[in-house]
């Protein structure tokens, strides 16, 4: 199946240039935000070493495309962007500890316990939280108050005891069992799509998308979440620690239950596959302010890191 060659109604569209700009506007909004405290404590140090450290900024630029995709702007979504890169970056730091995946290498650098130590990786992940939503609550835009709090609420609940956080709890807990592919699918939907498709819902009620537009959207971002996490279990399989800047192999020395583990390399990256061109079907009836989206979809199963 060549994904690049089907027929979405869209080709020609420069990611490359696309994710690059953004990332820029994303970075230095993040960098504002860390270095306002101008305080220098090993909390704050240990926030910004794991912030700044140059992740591909998926969520935030997935949050940026949906607003634009039904007409809204950067604008719009930059705080909302960047705490969910803050949210993400927090679930990284915490996934890393030795409570955890007890992982040393992350984004090419020694893992925030590494570099300081367990206590300030932990800190470090919880004020990422907690700054999150001060930033989502403290919004000085002209979006309405009411689509601010929607947006808190769905951000909340993916983050969650019902969301991430109850699918890191399900994957830990499933080590060194078997576990039915329906419910390693419900794993890392919950794990890593809940934050996928809250990125995207956000940028869709900010932008001021209309109720179709938004289910859409939610489809759309269901389907490359998971494409996404299968993506990440590829990539502990085959990928070069020198791209991915993450441990390869982990996976399996860990015992986990993943896509490559219960359908081999084939049948994951055609289960990916298959997600990809259902993510890009519910695209269809949206304009080519959506190709970002669409050229999004289509990198998530092609991407090195
Ligand atoms: C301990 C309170 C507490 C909560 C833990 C750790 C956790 C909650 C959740 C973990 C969720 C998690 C780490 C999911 C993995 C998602 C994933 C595929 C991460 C990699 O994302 P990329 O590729 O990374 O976007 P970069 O570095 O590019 O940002």
């Amino acid at each position: 199946m060549n994904l690049k060659n089907s027929n979405h109604g869209f080709s020609g569209f420069d990611l490359y240039s696309y994710i690059s700009n953004k990332n820029i506007l994303i970075n230095d909004e993040l960098n504002k935000i860390i270095n306002s405290s101008r305080d220098s404590s090993l909390l704050t140090k240990a926030m910004g070493y794991s912030l700044l450290s140059g992740g591909k900024r998926i969520r935030p630029v997935l949050c940026i495309a949906s607003s634009e995709a039904v007409g809204g702007t950067e604008y719009d979504v930059l705080p909302a962007a960047c705490a969910l890169e803050m949210i993400h970056t927090y679930s990284l730091i915490h996934d890393d500890l030795p409570a955890m995946d007890n992982d040393t290498l992350r984004r090419g650098k020694p893992t925030c316990h590494v570099t300081f130590n367990e206590a300030a990786a932990i800190l470090a992940g919880d004020a990422l939280l907690t700054l999150a939503f001060q930033i989502l609550s403290s919004i000085q835009t002209n979006i309405n108050a009411a689509k601010w709090l929607k947006v808190i609420h769905l951000v909340s609940l993916a983050a969650g005891y019902k969301g991430m956080i109850e699918g890191q709890m399900r994957d830990i807990a499933s080590e060194n069992s078997n576990i039915s592919l329906k419910e390693l699918e419900d794993i890392h939907s919950l794990k890593t799509g809940a934050l996928i498709e809250a990125s995207v819902e956000s940028g869709a009620i900010l932008g001021n998308g209309n109720s179709e537009q938004i289910e859409h959207l939610k489809i759309y971002a269901k389907n490359i979440g998971l494409a996404f996490q299968i993506t990440d279990d590829l990539l502990n399989v085959k990928g070069d620690p020198a791209i991915t800047g993450k441990a390869v192999g982990s996976d399996k020395t860990r015992n986990k239950n993943t896509y490559p583990a219960l359908l081999g390399i084939t049948g994951s990256e055609n289960h990916a596959k298959k997600l990809i061109t259902d993510a890009l079907h519910t695209l269809e009836t949206f304009d080519n302010k959506s190709n970002s989206l669409r050229a999004i979809a289509l990198y998530i199963i092609e991407r090195e890191r």
